[in-house]
């Protein structure tokens, strides 16, 4: 059982717990094909097409705060490769554009956005790049590219998350460019230490851009899990025209990626987290025959719900007008949002209850009352753990109680290990679960109850309870 007892200790970086905090945040794909109605572009745009006149970043934060979101990725260069910021090294980019006559800088102006709504910033720099005359030169491009990034890097402020897509085309006309990845995240090292890398370095894609999420959700997975060759092959190829690649599902990557059967007999681990991205609408871009097409609250919810509640942060992508603005319909399913959110979680019955016991001793300090603290530093953590024993945790409320869900955290600084837990209310069995790592939400039938038990069933060492809140 030693490949457990190791997976049981590994933890996040001090970026990947900050990160992992974020929970829920925005994503704006913004660029050439907001005018052209595209999802991908060739590279042979004219620049000049590219015009917000009524650009204002303060209303997208407006309106991402709404929602409950807590952070923004502007794609600063997408896969056509023009640049939303004034770069020194090409002219594919604001420069050429009448926005500001040639003077504007959509980088600078999002992050000040950001700043000043107080939400954290991260940028998107597609390593494919079709309108790079270097592009598939090597040495002479990873160069380009390293350029870019140290002036995203250095020139905006603090960035919480740098977006690595793993999309690349071409291939037929020859084109083919080896990332130097060892590279591009040793600029983000040294520039950007408080910053996670997604897809190469630190964030796991979800494996899918439906939104579809994993029921057990582990972030901590076998090193090659990792590995470009794992990465890079599963990415996608080829122009998603009809939307098909963001109706595939999580098969893509396997449902399963890190319980026992998966790690038996591993020896080296990563903390690897999962981030689901998906599309308020069906295109990444804006396009103006998707105004009507905004997804279902429900569905949003769900998603919501499945990927902030099942040990996953979530990326929304919210597309941009032509205009430079949000659309009127995406602003309001934004504050929709946010507002089933906030009544979900308005009143937590856990908050003050009468009695809360543990059927394990605790170990020193961390006493069963830390779970229903809303601290992150504190947590309840048995004194020993023998395979095999279940660990009740019994709560008694101040009277009888009407909730719908039970959300459950572990402190994942001490590590991700529970792997299979029930909740019973007045004795009854009303919901069975997985995984819970940074944030479980439990959803079932509503119930009225004056007690609530959690049984963790199985774990892979000594769980550390951070939180347990009902709603
Ligand atoms: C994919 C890209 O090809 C899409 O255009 C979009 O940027 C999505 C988030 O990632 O790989």
């Amino acid at each position: 059982m030693e490949y457990i007892k190791i997976a049981a200790n590994v933890t996040p970086s001090e970026a990947q717990y900050n990160w992992q905090k974020t929970e829920f945040y925005a994503f704006a794909h913004f660029g050439v094909n907001t005018y052209t109605n595209k999802e991908w572009g060739d590279g042979k745009e004219n620049p000049a097409i590219f015009n917000p006149v009524k650009f204002d970043p303060n209303q997208w934060v407006k309106a991402i705060k709404s929602a409950g979101m807590r952070g923004l990725i502007l794609t600063a260069k997408h896969h056509d490769g023009f640049c939303l910021w004034q770069t020194k090294y090409t002219d594919f980019s604001m420069k050429s554009s009448p926005y500001k006559n040639g003077k504007g800088d959509i980088v600078a102006e999002v992050a000040e956005a950001c700043k000043k709504g107080n939400i954290k910033f991260g940028v998107y720099l597609s390593p494919w790049d079709q309108n790079a005359k270097s592009y598939g030169q090597g040495k002479t491009y990873d160069e380009y590219y390293m350029n870019q990034l140290t002036e995203l890097l250095s020139g905006y402020g603090e960035l919480f998350e740098i977006w690595f897509d793993g999309a690349c085309g071409e291939g037929e006309n020859g084109k083919k460019q080896e990332y130097d990845w060892a590279a591009y995240l040793e600029v983000c090292r040294r520039l950007q230490p408080g910053a996670v890398t997604f897809n190469v370095g630190d964030i796991r894609w979800c494996g899918n851009e439906a939104g579809d999420c994993r029921e057990a959700e582990w972030s901590v997975l076998p090193r090659a899990s990792a590995g470009y060759d794992f990465i890079f092959n599963k990415a996608q190829k080829a122009e998603d025209a009809d939307g098909s690649f963001r109706k595939l599902g999580i098969e893509i990557n396997s449902r399963d990626m890190g319980s026992r059967k998966v790690i038996y007999g591993e020896k080296n681990f990563i903390w690897y987290p999962c981030e689901t991205d998906t599309s308020i609408r069906p295109g990444w871009f804006y396009h103006p025959g998707e105004d009507n097409k905004v997804r279902a609250l429900d569905e949003l919810m769900n998603i919501y719900y499945n990927s902030v509640g099942g040990n996953s942060n979530l990326l929304l992508n919210i597309p941009p007008t032509p205009d430079g603005l949000f659309h009127e319909n995406d602003v309001n399913r934004l504050k929709e949002i946010g507002g089933e959110i906030k009544k979900a979680f308005e009143y937590n019955y856990a908050s003050s209850v009468k009695n809360i016991t543990a059927s394990s001793p605790c170990k020193s300090g961390c006493e069963v009352w830390n779970a229903v603290k809303d601290d992150e530093n504190l947590y309840y953590m048995p004194e020993k753990y023998n395979d095999g024993e279940i660990i009740s945790i019994d709560i008694e409320f101040n009277g009888e109680r009407e909730f719908s869900k039970a959300v459950l955290a572990e402190n994942i600084r001490v590590g991700q290990r529970i792997e299979r837990f029930e909740i019973y209310a007045n004795g009854q069995k009303i919901y069975e679960g997985q995984t819970v790592g940074y944030k479980k939400i439990a959803r079932f039938e509503t119930v009225k109850a004056d007690k609530l038990r959690i049984d963790i069933l199985e774990s892979r060492t000594e769980p550390a309870i951070g939180f347990i809140g009902v709603y």
